[in-house]
């Protein structure tokens, strides 16, 4: 099976070079596709210098959504059967993608999920925690999907998956992007198989999501809900 990982970039000078280190440690047979919209930082050129390692370059900040699709495409165009997402900021640990590709001989999509047994967060304040928890639970009670970790971007899918679900109609942004294509990919009878993980805080660098986000990711899910 050929697999690679899809890691949109903004600013991950710090942790790329170490980041793509661990995946190959931890997966020795994983590609690793950067999707880098020209990180002032120089990300991408940092990320060009390890191997295994492809780099798309977009012209600017164009958000995490389509950075995500821009890599997806890329990927199926290339052949892989098993493609993944994860962030570059070592929140999602690269010891866990053994696990987590395994769950795609059982599964459609895999998902890294923090509040399943053996999961969980660190060094977390306790508003995020609710947030999160509230989140996660209001997303899988709204769109009636069977997983605990519906905002998880940690995740890897089954070409057939990404094939099947039209990209370019998927209009959410951010965090609500990968609730959208779980939705999606839920409403077409994907199965979904779940892994813990421990999520911790961004290593380096700053946060670029924004909280007005978080407002904009509850209102994605009653348009996804009572939309069209
Ligand atoms: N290509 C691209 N990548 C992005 C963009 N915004 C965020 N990212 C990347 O998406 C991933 C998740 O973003 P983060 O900034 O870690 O978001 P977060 O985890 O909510 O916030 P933190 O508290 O900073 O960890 C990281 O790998 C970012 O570098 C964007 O506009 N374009
Ligand atoms: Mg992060």
């Amino acid at each position: 099976m050929k697999a690679v990982m899809v890691i949109p970039t903004y600013n991950e000078a710090e942790n790329i070079q170490p980041l793509i280190q661990a995946i190959h440690e931890s997966c020795p047979d994983l590609d690793v596709l950067i999707v880098d919209d020209r990180s002032p930082d120089g990300t991408a050129d940092l990320a060009r210098k390890m191997d295994r390692v492809q780099v798309i370059e977009r012209s600017g900040k164009l958000g995490l959504g389509t950075a995500y699709v821009a890599g997806f495409k890329h990927a199926l165009e290339q052949g892989y059967d098993h493609i993944g997402g994860m962030d570059a900021d070592f929140s999602h640990d690269p010891k866990v993608l053994p696990a987590l590709y395994g769950l795609l001989e059982e599964a459609d999509i895999g998902i890294g999920a923090r509040y399943i047994p053996g999961g969980g967060t660190r060094n977390w304040g306790i508003h995020r925690q609710i947030l999160s928890r509230t989140s996660n639970l209001v997303a899988k009670l709204m769109l009636g999907i069977p997983a605990r970790a519906v905002t998880s971007g940690y995740r890897c899918y089954r070409r057939k998956v990404l094939e099947t679900i039209d990209l370019d109609a998927l209009n959410s942004e951010g965090y609500a992007f990968v609730v959208e294509l779980l939705y999606r990919a839920h409403q077409k009878g994907f199965k979904i198989a779940q892994t813990p993980i421990i999520f911790e805080d961004r290593r380096y660098g700053q946060s670029k999501i924004s909280k007005s986000e978080i407002w904009g990711g509850i209102t994605n899910l009653f348009r996804l809900r009572f939309g069209s």
